[in-house]
């Protein structure tokens, strides 16, 4: 009899990067790399993928993976002076052996726990002692948690600040069928327009053209809503007051060696993050931002759901 795959699972990836599998009882699996302590694939119990990943993706550092859950610290874009989205995304990460504890609450066993310190060459263009940890989880019905614990571990006094995202690529059926709602009305900074601030209109976002838009002081729910896929993907934050949307659409995506041509029209990238007030830690301080990424097997046009009552419910 075929030995069921173990829940947790070190292995090897792409080019031989270290990578973990996760594998819940019912179905539902992901898979995360140390390289970039970035989820790569997230799959729900009837196996299909939920995040998008370009075909052309490097998995070579110090590139970064094009696609998954990157994760933006201790700088999100260019706000700042650092390399674009900071430095963990292209970090090898280690294998957390001894976490501090977890709320009790933590729903799952099904989880990795990952562990990024700053190396001598980190110091030198940023030069801040942290530790950062990360655990991914995956609960009983699928939903895939990652929760970030940042501590300022300096004993020189010095406090830091950082800004941050998980720049999580949905994968998604056709992006003029999509819609996004819970950002409507909302401030956001267009870095089409060099970052000038404008308010959202309409009730829910569509697209046509290129996006790239920071939302400001977002609810901490958000659904992107894919009619094709009669699926609505829920994405749930904590710590996280901002939400990036994403595409580059045609003319962007063939300027990007690491992305086809055409996938812009099956990928959007919604990403919880804290970008307008950057997150300040004195010694000895420790922040926690959470995004938890859950389906509910509808949408809009079914008639079936009414998205607000995802949003509110
Ligand atoms: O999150 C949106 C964004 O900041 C866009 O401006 C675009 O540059 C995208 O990230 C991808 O950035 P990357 O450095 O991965 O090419």
């Amino acid at each position: 009899m075929a030995s069921a795959k173990p829940p947790v699972e070190h292995c090897k990836g792409i080019n031989g990067l270290d990578k973990v599998v996760l594998r819940e009882a019912r179905g539902s699996s992901a898979e995360v790399y140390l390289y970039g302590g970035q989820v790569t694939s997230w799959k729900n119990i009837h196996g299909e993928e939920m995040l998008f990943v370009s075909s052309k993706a490097i998995f070579k550092p110090p590139k970064a993976i094009r696609g998954g859950i990157p994760i933006c610290f201790p700088q999100f874009g260019s706000h700042g002076t650092l390399e674009e989205h900071g430095f963990a995304r292209n970090r090898v990460w280690s294998i957390d052996t001894n976490p501090p504890p977890f709320p009790a609450n933590s729903a799952s066993n099904t989880f990795i726990d990952l562990i990024l310190k700053p190396s001598d060459e980190d110091f030198k263009i940023w030069p801040h002692s942290y530790e950062f940890r990360l655990r991914v989880a995956l609960a009983p019905g699928g939903d895939l948690m990652l929760t970030s614990r940042i501590r300022n571990t300096s004993t020189d006094g010095k406090p830091f600040s950082f800004t941050f995202a998980y720049h999580t690529y949905f994968s998604i059926s056709d992006i003029s069928e999509v819609r996004v709602e819970g950002l409507e009305t909302l401030d956001y900074l267009d870095n089409l327009k060099e970052k000038e601030r404008f308010t959202e209109q309409g009730d829910a976002i569509t697209f046509e053209s290129e996006v790239d838009k920071i939302y400001l002081s977002t609810p901490t729910k958000i659904a992107i809503l894919d009619h094709e896929k009669k699926r609505t993907f829920v994405l749930r934050k904590d710590g996280l007051p901002d939400a990036v949307v994403w595409n580059p659409w045609d003319r962007k995506a063939k300027a990007l060696a690491d992305f086809g041509d055409d996938e812009y029209k099956h990928m959007l990238c919604v990403e919880a993050a804290a970008i307008e007030k950057p997150i300040t830690l004195k010694p000895g301080e420790e922040w926690k931002g959470r995004q938890e990424l859950s389906t509910v097997p509808s949408s809009y046009c079914s008639g079936q759901l009414d998205p607000q009552k995802v949003l509110q419910g």
